[in-house]
């Protein structure tokens, strides 16, 4: 495929560091020596696993940071699964209980390059214990990414005989692992159709998650929705910790009220029974699911929520709202409530919208976050990070805005946004503006899709 990373033709091995040349340290002259190295080393492990002299608390496995025993509250700290399948576990930082060494203070991020001429990314989720990160193409691929290793040449999954991607909101938009997949190897995708740009969830199947490519014929559709219009899809699926696939719609950009429709599927969150019914169930306790509405809606009144994020350590949901006019917002609210009318197109934010003079509250789950139009475009909404290398940091919602760079963070402690951060200088330093999503490496560390190409990991600063 034209416009492809550079690197993609270079076998894997050539981004390794070849080992130690053979015969020297096993050579006949060198055996001792290597003997005592090898029983001193033995020593040494089997002290630090049964002494732990550095255990102040819980460490994150496969950490290579020793500053990350800096993380030090037992609580959540259950390396969990997420609904993205990335590994969390992180644990909430609490400063005041610290009985380890002070990390030295955060100075900023840095971004490291993982992958360039990713062609229009939107999307990179992973899987727990497994260093790939499935890369969202907004043209109908599923690419890989490498670290140290770039895009591979072989995508995880290619429809694009199938995927319609013109304009510039439509394409393959979400991915989301089965929290079985390890051994059912399904998956579920959001693309928008060719011919027609409807959006349509499907499962695939794979061989199981040592595949390496997956047979777009294993393809099973689960939801199609008839789309009038060519813009607003959302297009976000993430499972909770509850089983159920969430799967999040725009409200197709006609400019008619279909997000507050509830006979039809625009401008909603979906809640599915995967595993139940055919092609799905509805979960019983859906809020409409005896009626009233669509039994699929569990949340309504989105505009384009372009990614939501479930954090499955406290049970919340994270939604960004691309904004009309003036307002981009972030809305946040327990997993368990349901039902929800998140306002548009009656409101933008806080602002009536549709009448612009007059408006009713009542009903309506306001934004927790947000900022005008002085100071973005497009939010992409982001993740609830619970990596090692940044345990201050654990807890904390990040969130981009696609035009111009900005990456914020805040921590959302009963019901209001607390430690609010402003990171996009650091981010803007590297050239990255453009950041259609955030999403997590199998560390749970932060990643940045920029729509331009790249991907790119948020290491710290000290
Ligand atoms: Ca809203």
């Amino acid at each position: 495929m034209s416009g492809r990373d550079p690197w993609e033709g270079q076998p894997p091995q050539r981004a390794q560091p070849a080992p130690a040349p053979a015969g020297g340290l096993f050579s006949r002259p060198n055996l001792p020596f290597t003997l005592a190295i090898i029983i001193c080393l033995g020593a040494l492990v089997a002290f630090l696993v049964i002494v732990k002299p550095f255990s102040g608390g819980d460490t994150e496995a496969g950490s290579t940071s020793t500053s990350s025993t800096a993380a030090t509250s037992s609580t959540d700290a259950t390396g969990s699964t997420d609904a993205t399948g990335s590994t969390t576990g992180g644990t909430q930082t609490d400063s005041s209980t610290s009985s380890v060494p002070e990390l030295t203070p955060l100075q900023g991020f840095d971004l490291e390059t993982l992958a360039t001429g990713i062609p229009f990314p939107v999307g990179a989720f992973s899987l727990p214990d497994d260093d790939r990160i499935f890369v969202v193409e907004r043209g109908g691929v599923i690419g890989v990414v490498v670290p140290g290793q770039g895009l591979l040449a072989t995508p995880f999954l290619d429809l694009t005989d199938r995927v319609g991607s013109g304009g510039i909101e439509n394409g393959l938009l979400g991915v989301a692992f089965h929290p079985d997949y390890a051994s059912n190897g399904k998956f579920y995708v959001y693309y928008t159709t060719n011919p027609g740009l409807d959006s349509r969830v499907v499962e695939f199947h794979s061989s199981g998650p040592d595949a390496t490519t997956v047979d777009p014929s294993t393809e099973r559709v689960l939801l199609e929705v008839d789309q009038p219009g060519i813009r607003h899809r959302a297009g976000m699926l993430q499972f909770g910790p509850d089983g159920y696939l969430y799967v999040a719609l725009g409200d197709g950009g006609l400019g008619d009220r279909h997000a507050q429709d509830l006979e039809t599927y625009q401008g909603s969150i979906l809640r599915l029974d995967v595993d139940g019914g055919d092609p799905y169930a509805i979960p019983s306790d859906n809020p409409f699911a005896s009626g009233g509405g669509l039994g699929e809606i569990y949340h309504y009144g989105f505009r384009n929520p372009w990614r939501f994020y479930i954090d499955a350590t406290e049970n919340m949901l994270y939604i960004g709202d691309v904004g009309q006019s003036d307002v981009e917002e972030v809305n946040v609210v327990a997993l368990s409530e349901s039902g929800l009318n998140f306002g548009w197109p009656d409101y933008e934010g806080e602002n009536c919208f549709t009448p612009v003079d007059s408006c009713d509250p009542s009903g309506i789950t306001m934004p927790l976050v947000a900022y005008g139009h002085d100071e973005g475009c497009s939010i992409t909404g982001g993740v609830v990070y619970r990596g090692s290398a940044m345990p201050e940091l654990v807890g904390h919602y990040f969130y981009a805005d696609w035009c111009t760079g900005l990456f914020r963070s805040f921590r959302y402690e009963d019901g209001q946004a607390t430690d609010e951060q402003d990171w996009t200088a650091d981010v803007t330093a590297d050239g990255v503006i453009q950041i259609a999503a955030v999403g997590t490496d199998s560390n749970g560390e932060l990643l940045l899709v920029d729509s331009n190409g790249q991907l790119l990991r948020v290491v710290p600063v000290r």
